[in-house]
């Protein structure tokens, strides 16, 4: 005897398609276009949550980022646009000369700047043939568009922290390009 009710596999799909869409947290039908559900949480003298839209009303800026990972991959270049980390360490209350920015994502990672690496400076930078060359100017945005897009989950969005240039023939080092970023907080030294 056949088993009864047996749940079409058809149907089966869409159920476990609409639960991987929830998981992922893209907004239904009820949310407005356009609007990401993805807050950073920023600290400091006090703490505050800045939804994804906030950000994006946050005066912006541009540039070229080319990041290359440990195992000697690289990526890019690529226009990404963002929010100064500088203007969000602003926000948290400014920053002393002894103070550190922690930066880490949903996935624990964490990396911790001093204020030389927020003005850009102590930077590891390298030419296409991955020979080191003396840092140009180098700022560290919170991007959340590449390319014009926003910025794919798949490659560190909806925020991603990246070290932007002037010019599209620099190199960083990928470790600081914190994916999916979801708090910044600065600790008093
Ligand atoms: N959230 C998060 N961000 C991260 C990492 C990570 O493990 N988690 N790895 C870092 C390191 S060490 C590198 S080299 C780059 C790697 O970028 P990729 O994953 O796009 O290759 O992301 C950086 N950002
Ligand atoms: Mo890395």
């Amino acid at each position: 005897m056949s088993p009864v009710h047996r749940t079409p596999p058809i149907l089966l799909a869409l159920v476990l398609i609409g639960g991987a869409t929830l998981a992922s947290g893209c907004p239904g039908p009820a949310a407005a276009a356009g609007d990401v559900a993805w807050n950073l949480t920023l600290a400091g003298d006090t703490e505050q949550v800045l939804t994804h839209s906030g950000i994006q009303a946050l005066p912006d800026v541009e540039g070229y980022g080319y990041s290359v990972s440990t195992v000697g991959i690289k990526y890019g270049p690529n226009r990404y646009r963002g929010v100064l980390l500088t203007d969000l360490v602003e926000m948290a209350g400014g920053i002393g000369e002894d103070d550190l920015i922690y930066v880490s994502a949903e996935d624990g990672y964490l990396w911790v700047f001093d204020t030389t690496q927020l003005r850009g400076e102590e930077f590891f930078t390298f030419d296409e043939n991955l020979h080191e060359i003396p840092a140009p100017a180098l700022r560290v945005i919170l991007a959340y568009e590449r390319d014009g897009m926003p910025l794919a989950y798949e490659d560190g969005g909806p925020l991603r922290l990246v070290v932007i240039t002037e010019t599209p023939d620099v190199i960083t080092e990928g470790s600081p390009w914190v994916k999916w970023v979801d708090r910044v907080e600065v600790r008093r030294g």
